[in-house]
């Protein structure tokens, strides 16, 4: 019995070991490693280096202030800062970025405010930012919903004739939903501009790759929906631009989506309440300490001459006023109404919810009798 396989059907798979363009003491690299990508121009390395520098001052200065109680929860995503910037880097202003909760660098990068990037996670309803204006949609926390808009928006576009990408990005474990299935299988057979970038940090909360998935990598999953799929070292941001770059031009021009996985690490717990002692050991976090993404750029960008200590200096001056404004954004009380959570769910006005904005306002009246906050 021989399969009935059409030509073309047959697809190469990505490749085994992550695609890089720098290795880890920030040499640049060539055959086969580079997957035929070249390394970006000085200018846009030195641009990616700015701003992965000012996203980790931001992380930083954010996970200590929800230690200080500031807000209420923060995934951090120090360590993924190269996979997160890279692709996010590789779109333009007129297309659209559709994020998961973890993305708050990348949302910097879009030139989102911080006080309105952390809006939710102080507890706002709302998610701070104009999401037309930025072309940024809300950061989602159920898993992958994000992919199937991504795949909604791109395919949109491309009926109106408009030529815009959708860029989204999903975690290891989302990749395990029923929606991001449905998205790449929708992108794929409607080949809609989107490129699906998995950030895999390989943990899901406590669950690591292993007991997620069974897949070699999970760029070859991209190989089942018939699109290509690339398995790229996240801490590589020379690599994560390249090849999200070469993605995005493809679906510009109406080559189909792609699935691009980054493998990085999460340093951080999953956010300020998740203890990680519990499934990992202290020295896998420091084995990946040692790839840290902006070392490996920097000892590239030094060896070229590129970064001279006056930029350095520069960059790290607009990292810590960066950071005094993100402090003082959220030093000021915030002024929460907890009631409005109700107000922009139905247009006209429905007994079932009024009875539990009802229930609200009078515990919330009961507590402030008493005394509690
Ligand atoms: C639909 C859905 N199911 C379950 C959850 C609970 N949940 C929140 S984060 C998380 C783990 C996600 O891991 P991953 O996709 O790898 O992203 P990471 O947090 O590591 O960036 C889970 C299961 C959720 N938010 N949404």
């Amino acid at each position: 019995m021989s399969l009935n396989v059409e030509p073309g059907t047959l697809r190469a798979l990505p490749s085994e070991k992550p695609l890089r363009l720098l290795d880890n003491a920030g040499h640049a690299l060539e055959g086969e490693v580079t997957g035929g990508f070249e390394l970006p121009d000085a200018d846009t390395l030195l641009e990616l280096y700015r701003r992965m520098v000012v996203a980790r001052r931001f992380d930083v200065q954010v996970t200590a202030l929800t230690r200080q109680g500031r807000l209420a929860t923060y995934p951090s995503a120090l360590g993924e800062e190269a996979c997160e910037i890279g692709a996010v880097s590789a779109i333009r202003p007129e297309d659209w970025f559709f994020p998961t909760y973890r993305d708050s660098v990348a949302l910097l990068t879009r030139g989102i405010r911080p006080a309105d990037i952390l809006a939710s996670f102080r507890g706002e309803w709302h998610n701070g930012y104009d999401q037309r204006e930025h072309r940024t949609a809300a950061q989602a926390t159920p898993l992958a919903t994000q992919t199937l808009h991504a795949v909604g928006l791109a395919h949109a576009a491309r009926l109106r004739g408009e030529p815009i990408v959708a860029l989204t990005f999903l975690g290891d474990g989302a990749t395990s939903e029923g929606d991001a299935h449905e998205a790449f299988n929708f992108g794929a057979v409607w080949q809609t501009p989107t490129v699906f970038v998995v950030l895999n940090n390989q943990y899901a909360i406590s669950v690591p790759l292993e007991r997620q998935t069974n897949a070699a990598t999970l760029a070859d999953k991209a190989v089942g929906y018939g699109m290509p799929g690339y398995f790229v070292d996240g801490n590589d941001v020379a690599a994560m631009y390249a090849v999200t770059k070469a993605a995005v031009e493809r679906a510009r021009t109406g080559g189909g989506p792609t699935l691009i996985e980054g493998f990085t690490y999460r340093i951080e717990a999953h956010t300020n309440s998740d203890d990680p002692s519990r499934y990992r050991d202290q020295r896998e976090v420091e084995h990946w300490r040692r790839r840290d993404p902006i070392e490996r750029l920097e000892k590239y960008l030094v060896s070229e001459g590129v970064l001279t200590e006056s930029i350095r200096e520069e960059i790290a001056a607009a990292a810590e006023a960066l950071a005094a404004a993100t402090r003082e954004a959220m030093n000021e009380e915030a002024e929460l109404d907890p009631l409005e959570l109700f107000d922009h769910v139905y247009a006209a006005e429905r007994p079932a919810l009024r009875e539990q904005r009802d229930a609200l306002a009078a515990e919330l009246a009961a507590r402030s009798e008493g005394g509690e906050r």
